[in-house]
């Protein structure tokens, strides 16, 4: 641009500002900071700041790094802006129009040649619960494929199982933050909130002030660990072997509350008789931490009049997952220490909408409201809202990672994908993104040309956070409303409406005849209604009088669920199931070839597979590319200099990384953020063994051979 155009723009700039301040929520991690995002808007340019929102009760204001950049990406001049298919091996701009009609004649051909099934849909934890239950509509009603799953498979799919078997139901928190400060107590297992959760930091700082003592169960001493009273640096994979430990002291030195268990609990004798034949210096050499700590924590937990305990990936994200969060589970119960004020369990859940994602419809078994698929019943009432025959509606189909599998046989031949990114986030990426060379069609409706999108022979531009309203239920399992404040960029459009597009184009318009986000919300709540994660009670005006409102909330008028539990548990009988957990070994140990644990996990600055983060120059530039964190004497023995590289391999690939020693990690443990592809993906190394209920893969532990390369 010349000289003088620059000029006669600034000026203009100068002289028709308009400035235009509204509130947005975060479109990262699961507390869902509001912000308020300011827009300075001239004629040719608006630029764009954000501010704390001091009225949200849940952070009181407070933002981390993240929240402060995220308007970044949305605004970014690399977002896609126009419908595009793949020509000659080329990914070309193409009109909404002819990518419909492609996207017709696709789906039909397929469907027709190779049956309803061959098409497949995969969705995320970052859409809005209007956008996953339509989604799962998408599927059940328009395609009539049972092959349906997504994102949070990875995420949240253990706990969700673990919590299913003990209490009945499934809601990340059993009660509101506010509640943290009253907990005499604190487990922190697995989660890393000063880093991925950052600004509900304060909740525990508060309870520390209140004379609380806190646990941090982690392999790394991460900076959560700055608020610990004990940190105990548990061998990945071992925590159902730790939790063994604790309650064996619980039970016997008499902290368990006899009256809870029973009158709430059945499986207490089969628990009791189980962790007699545990014992502590098995335990102690199976986690590498000394009995005197183990007592030392079950006595700080078994001894506090009140007490909470969070789990979040480091304890899930195993072959054995659910048995993990159960053995946290039953300690709970054991001390009585949940449906009142302080006692608690929480599942910290990951994204955005990790909460809502898992509850209306897009997991592969589930119908909204936590309906299944699979009962007649839920089928039935279904059938009704959707105005469609029970028999018409697909089975169950299978998990994320076993849609990949069944893409790498053949046996799904087309899969759509909206906000994911399946080739970095699943394990053993190499064989997924073979599997995905092999689909006959790939669409991904993303906001950027992610590494899945590179693949694919039609991308589509969807909507970011910015553009798009609607619902999204945080960690607490508090459902907030989201509003629309900017245009879509180009031609992009609300992801809702592509969806709804993609349906009528195959016939199926009228059952996805919506005006905006709020209509389909209404049939959201009529389909939860009755079901166990209830939203019928909500609407958009009652959620945005009061900052949200707690599932389950039955009927208008109804003040919703902020604490669970109080006075039973969801199991018919009303009572939770104590059960003894056998400790299992991960599926990988270090052995000779392998002789290092690999653990993954997140860093502050990037957020999971890290497109939008990415490409926000405010935070990639603080780091930008993915570190091997070692033991500077783990380091010493293979060679290693502290910022050379290293080569690192499993039985199922090798990556080339730059070292970081770190003085905070186990020895015998090296850990790695999953925030890149190609050849900086981690999950090229990792090992898909699944756990045997919720098929959540073992991220968080394989065996590695490390070199310097
Ligand atoms: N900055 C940032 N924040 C995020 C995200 C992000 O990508 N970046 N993602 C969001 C999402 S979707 C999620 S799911 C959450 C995840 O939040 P977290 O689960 O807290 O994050 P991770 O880093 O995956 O894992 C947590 C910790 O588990 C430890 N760990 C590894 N193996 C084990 C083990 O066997 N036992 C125990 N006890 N601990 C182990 C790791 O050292 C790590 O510190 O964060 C959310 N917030
Ligand atoms: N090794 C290892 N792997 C892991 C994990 C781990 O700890 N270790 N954690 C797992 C976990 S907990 C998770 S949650 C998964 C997440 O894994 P993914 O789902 O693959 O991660 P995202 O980066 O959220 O992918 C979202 C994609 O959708 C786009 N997107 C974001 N918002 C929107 C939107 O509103 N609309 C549209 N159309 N597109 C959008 C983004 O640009 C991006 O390309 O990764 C899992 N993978
Ligand atoms: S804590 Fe989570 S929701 Fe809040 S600003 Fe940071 S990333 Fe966003
Ligand atoms: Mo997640």
């Amino acid at each position: 641009m010349n000289e003088f155009l620059k000029h006669f723009q600034k000026q203009q700039a100068v002289t028709t500002t308009r400035e235009i301040t509204t509130t947005t929520e975060c479109p990262y991690c699961s507390v869902q900071c509001t912000m308020n995002l300011h827009e300075e808007k001239s004629i040719m340019v608006s630029r764009f700041s954000v501010s704390a929102n001091k009225e949200d009760p849940v952070t009181d204001g407070r933002l981390c790094v993240k929240g402060l950049n995220a308007h970044s990406h949305a605004i970014d001049d690399r977002r896609l802006r126009n419908p595009m298919i793949r020509i000659k091996g080329k990914l070309s701009n193409v009109s909404w129009e002819a990518a419909m009609e492609r996207f017709r004649i696709q789906v039909q051909a397929l469907q027709t040649k190779y049956g309803k099934d061959s098409v497949g849909v995969y969705g995320g934890g970052s859409l809005t619960n209007e956008e996953c239950y339509l989604l799962g509509k998408f599927a059940r009603v328009a395609l009539q494929t049972k092959y349906i799953d997504y994102n949070g498979r990875f995420c949240m799919s253990a706990a969700a199982g673990a919590a299913n078997l003990t209490f009945g139901v499934d809601r990340g928190l059993t009660n509101p933050l506010e509640e943290v400060p009253f907990a005499k107590c604190i487990i922190l297992a697995g989660t890393n909130i000063a880093e991925c959760q950052p600004t509900i930091m304060a909740y525990f700082r508060k309870a520390r002030q209140n004379g609380c003592k806190i646990i941090v169960i982690d392999p790394r001493e991460t900076a959560t660990c700055s608020i610990a009273d004990l940190h105990l640096k548990v061998k990945p994979g071992y925590d159902a072997a730790l939790v063994n430990g604790m309650i064996k002291v619980i039970i016997e030195e008499g902290f368990v509350d006899q009256s809870f268990i029973e009158q709430r609990t059945n499986g207490y004798d089969e628990l009791v008789e189980h962790v007699k034949q545990v014992s502590l210096s098995e335990v102690a050499a199976l986690t590498g931490i000394p009995p005197q700590q183990i007592v030392e924590a079950a006595r700080m937990y078994g001894e506090a009049e009140t007490g909470m305990v969070f789990t979040a990936r480091g304890v899930e994200q195993h072959a054995s997952g659910v048995a993990n969060v159960r053995n946290f589970l039953n300690m709970v119960l054991l001390t009585g220490k949940i449906g009142k004020q302080g006692c608690g369990y929480g599942a910290i859940t990951g994204q955005a909408n990790g909460q809502g994602g898992r509850e209306h419809g897009q997991k592969a078994d589930q119908l909204p409201g936590y309906r299944l698929i699979e009962n007649l019943e839920h089928r039935a009432y279904m059938a009704k809202v959707w105005g469609v025959n029970e028999e018409d509606l697909p089975r169950k189909g299978i998990s994320a990672y076993e849609m990949m599998e069944a893409i790498d046989r053949k046996e799904i031949k087309c899969l759509i994908v909206l906000g994911s990114n399946p080739v970095v986030s699943n394990p053993n990426s190499h064989m997924v993104e073979k599997a995905l060379k092999k689909l006959e069609f790939l669409v991904v409706i993303d906001l950027f040309e992610s590494e899945t999108a590179r693949l694919a022979h039609m991308v589509l531009p969807g909507s970011a956070y910015l553009e798009d309203e609607g619902t999204m239920t945080q960690l607490e399992g508090r459902v907030l409303v989201r509003r629309a404040l900017k245009a879509l960029p180009g031609k992009a459009k609300l992801d809702w409406k592509i969806v709804c597009e993609m349906a009528a184009v195959l016939d199926k318009g009228a059952y996805f005849n919506y005006q905006n986000a709020e209509e389909i919300f209404n049939e959201l709540r009529l389909a939860s209604k009755g079901g166990k994660a209830d939203y019928f009670g909500m609407t958009y005006a009652s959620l945005e009088a009061q900052h949200g409102m707690f599932w389950p909330c039955p009927e208008e008028g109804h003040p919703g669920t902020p604490r669970m539990f109080e006075k039973q548990f969801d199991h018919e009988d009303g009572r939770a199931r104590l059960a003894p957990i056998e400790h299992q070994n991960p599926k990988e140990v270090a052995n000779r070839k392998y002789p290092y644990i690999l653990t993954t996990g997140r860093v502050l600055q990037h957020y999971l597979s890290g497109v939008q983060t990415r490409n926000t120059s405010e935070l990639n530039s603080k780091y930008p590319e993915p570190l091997l964190e070692i033991h500077p004497d783990s380091a010493g023995i293979i060679g290693l200099v502290n910022g050379g590289h290293a080569k690192v391999s499993s039985k199922r690939g090798t990556i080339r990384l730059k070292v970081k020693f770190s003085q905070k990690i186990r020895p015998d443990t090296v850990f790695v953020a999953f925030h890149w592809g190609d050849d900086f993906c981690i999950n090229r190394l990792t090992n898909p063994a699944l756990d045997p209920t919720c098929r959540m893969p073992e991220f968080k532990v394989c065996a590695v051979q490390i070199n310097p390369a």
